[in-house]
């Protein structure tokens, strides 16, 4: 690879504050009011999700790190040679990392994210780290249709999705996004996913409900970021982390609930709150393997394998019918 195709790809400028500005009044407009999880990820939200992460009541990123390191040769065994690994939303590397230590063969890593500024430092880092790689990343929110690098046309793909992230759509979303994904993929490609596990509710009550409340810190972080990008005035003391499990629908649910009766300007509108009414903030489905499977079937692709410690998995698909 030239030095050329090394440096990232401008496929969409980075969130605009005017998208942000609309999706927010928008989402406060709406009955009942939400905001999308997608705003949670500035530079205090992603350190606080970082921080959540590290939460002794927060499995699943420590489950998905042991399940890529135990099964890295397995998974690693279903990529094609000389293949392109396509990260969806790589806040990070360290879990795309396993996989290239396992898979000697990926000749290309694509960490596509929204983020620019941390994708181009991580990209210099795992270029120091594995010189014969060529790192290419692609600036652009990968929910919408994104061009991968031209040098990266004839290679085969492999994509990773991880985290769960999948997690924070509709079900209908989600199929959405697998199809789209295999659009971006193609025909005969591979994507290893990581999907949270359907599981005792007190487990996943206590993942989003922390001792030390982080989790809370990282919902109405959402708040503050909007005080502080769009000249609103939310009182932080004002509003409460709530979050349960939704058992009908297996979801996690976040909200954040107006302590009182209450006014918020923002960017000049008024929002009006009722006491105890709520945000919706974030919606984290969880699957069983067998739900799991049969979505990705539903968005064209066959399932390969899935890894599971009982609490979280990783399945690896693969692209049959190209829509
Ligand atoms: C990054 C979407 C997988 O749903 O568990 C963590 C985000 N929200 N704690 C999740 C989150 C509250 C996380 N995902």
């Amino acid at each position: 690879m030239t030095a050329a195709v090394q440096t990232a790809l401008r496929a969409a400028p980075p969130v605009a504050t005017e998208g942000f500005a609309a999706d927010v009044l928008a989402g406060l407009a709406a009955k009942p009011k939400r905001l999308p999880p997608k705003y949670f990820y500035d530079a205090a939200g992603s350190t606080l999700f970082e921080r959540i992460t590290q939460l002794p009541e927060y499995y699943p990123t420590r489950c998905e790190l042991e399940l890529l390191r135990a099964h890295a040769p397995a998974i690693a065994s279903l990529f094609p040679p000389n293949c392109a690994l396509i990260e969806f939303g790589a806040g990070s590397s360290r879990k795309a990392r396993i996989l290239l230590g396992a898979a000697a063969t990926v000749e290309a890593y694509v960490p596509v994210d929204i983020s620019g500024d941390f994708l181009q430092q991580d990209a210099a880092a795992l270029r120091r780290d594995l010189p014969r790689l060529s790192v290419q990343p692609v600036i652009a929110d990968f929910t919408h249709p994104f061009a991968l690098p031209l040098a990266l046309a004839t290679l085969p793909r492999v994509g990773f999705f991880p985290g769960s992230t999948i997690g924070n759509f509709e079900p209908h979303e989600a199929a959405k996004f697998l199809s789209h994904a295999g659009a971006i993929l193609g025909r005969g490609a591979v994507l290893v996913i990581g999907v949270d596990l359907v599981k005792d509710p007190l487990i996943l009550h206590r993942a989003y409900n922390d001792a030390e409340g982080v989790t809370a810190k990282f919902n109405l972080n959402l708040l503050a970021r909007i005080n502080r990008e769009l000249n609103a005035d939310f009182d932080l003391a004002a509003f409460a982390h709530r979050a349960f499990y939704n058992r009908a629908q297996n979801r996690i649910e976040m909200h954040l609930a107006s302590v009182r009766r209450q006014r918020v300007r923002i960017n000049g509108t008024i929002v009006s709150f009722r006491a105890g009414e709520t945000i919706h903030t974030e919606n984290s489905y969880k699957y069983t393997l067998a739900a799991f499977a049969s979505l990705a079937q539903d968005s064209g692709w066959s399932p390969l394998a899935a890894w599971s410690d009982g609490q979280f998995s990783v399945h690896a698909i693969r692209m049959t019918d190209v829509r």
